[in-house]
């Protein structure tokens, strides 16, 4: 059956600009876009079901790329801390930090863990987001990340949302491999993801190049091994040193490199060769107090595409907003309203491999979309936080 929705105007976002249509109309068929257009030339026929959008801005449903949702506890306590003048190192030296958050993880049931996960999904999820991809990687062993990585699945079958799952084992190195890192990397190759990938609980697989984390030679055993397992790669890289992560993620076709703050002119040349996508994370960089920018204007003369995503994690990105992440690019990065929609739309879509089916308003494509009561696209990234007016369609139904 085929549905229209009019009285509307569309950012399609194709091409990853707004691409506007004004008095447009959308029919629907099933879960599908059949077509879209200016209402004038809306092909005659029989259309069953009629929404009336009232003036709203029509955008694609927001896609949130990078996330941690997923984990035990909180940290808003080291957040207190170290606002009281404790030091991170002094934290971490205590056992806190990315270690506490894995004691905590470890410690939760399953139960427990998709319960509090569901309540932040919950919170992007009013900000119009139709997708999101969510990592593990706070268990770091067998058990625990397949813990995580289940509770995803089952995220994506109870929530209104599309989820991704992504493999994060290498995040960190756990207790037990302490001063042993090449051997957990051993062990992510050799049991961990042959394991969790044969369960079918892995879309892509992600690493965490840095200095405090795992080397670039690290990383590529563990994207040699994605691979040979038939899995797409993508990589938090020159978050906080340039070790060129993101052209390693390049040189094997990686999905996306996220972060890169300290990346440089030639990483961007390869990551544009090779249709990489840079995942901004501006709540990381502001929740850090990072001073080091991202370098826009390489990322622009290059071609290379730009998607925003919130980061969702304990640590350094405790942000349950996508519309304040789009702000933040605004602000932080100097992106413009546009680039940063098209962050959380098409450009998300191909950070996660389904841009072909996702991310704008193409006939063909799946119909995920947000009716948003607002006076210009740009108010998605002006307002800070709260929540606006919208309704929201998924999969051709609309969603409370
Ligand atoms: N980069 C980050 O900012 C987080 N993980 C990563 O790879 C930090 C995670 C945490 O501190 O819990
Ligand atoms: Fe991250």
């Amino acid at each position: 059956m085929k549905t229209l929705w009019q009285n509307c105007h569309a950012a399609t976002m194709a091409q990853g600009v707004y691409a506007i249509i004004e008095d447009a109309a959308i029919v629907t068929q099933g879960e599908h876009i059949h077509w879209i257009g200016p209402r004038a030339e809306l092909p005659a026929g029989d259309y069953p079901a009629v929404n009336d959008l009232k003036g709203a801005w029509v955008t694609p449903g927001l896609i949130d790329c990078h996330t941690h949702t997923v984990f035990g506890g909180n940290r808003s306590g080291e957040f207190e801390q170290r606002l009281q003048g404790v030091s991170y190192a002094d934290i971490a030296a205590a056992g806190g930090g990315i270690a506490s958050t894995v004691r905590a993880t470890r410690a939760a049931s399953e139960e427990e863990l998709f319960a509090s996960a569901a309540k932040r999904l919950k919170s992007l999820l009013r900000d119009g987001v139709t997708t999101v991809e969510i990592k593990s990687g706070y268990g770091l062993d067998l058990a625990s990340e397949r813990k995580i990585l289940r509770v995803i699945r089952r995220l994506g079958a109870e929530l209104p949302v599309c989820v991704r799952s992504t493999c994060l084992a290498a995040h960190a190195l756990p207790p037990e491999y302490k001063d042993r890192a090449d051997d957990y990397i051993e062990h992510i190759c050799t049991v961990m993801l042959p394991a969790l990938a044969a369960e079918g609980l892995v879309d892509a697989v992600d690493a965490f190049c840095e200095y405090l984390a795992f080397s670039p030679a690290q990383v590529e055993r563990v994207f040699i091994t994605a691979q040979q397992l038939g899995l797409p790669v993508k990589l938090h890289a020159e978050q906080l040193s340039s070790l060129h992560g993101s052209s390693l993620a390049a040189r094997y076709q990686a999905l996306s490199a996220d972060h890169l703050e300290f990346m440089t002119e030639d990483d961007a040349i390869a990551m544009a060769a090779s249709g990489t996508v840079a995942v901004l994370l501006p709540g990381a960089f502001y929740f850090l107090r990072e001073t080091q920018l991202p370098p826009m204007d390489a990322l622009r003369r290059h071609g290379v595409k730009i998607a925003v995503a919130s980061d969702l994690n304990p640590g350094t990105s405790p942000a349950l907003s996508v519309r304040l992440m789009l702000n933040m690019a605004c602000t932080c990065f100097r992106m413009t309203p546009e680039e940063a929609l098209a962050g959380v739309t098409i450009h998300a879509a191909q950070a996660l491999g389904m841009a072909r089916t996702h991310g704008s308003l193409e006939a063909g494509k799946v119909a995920d979309f947000v009716a948003w009561h607002i006076d210009r696209p740009a108010d998605l990234s002006y307002w800070l936080g709260g929540e606006l007016e919208k309704r929201v369609v998924r999969h051709g139904v609309e969603i409370d």
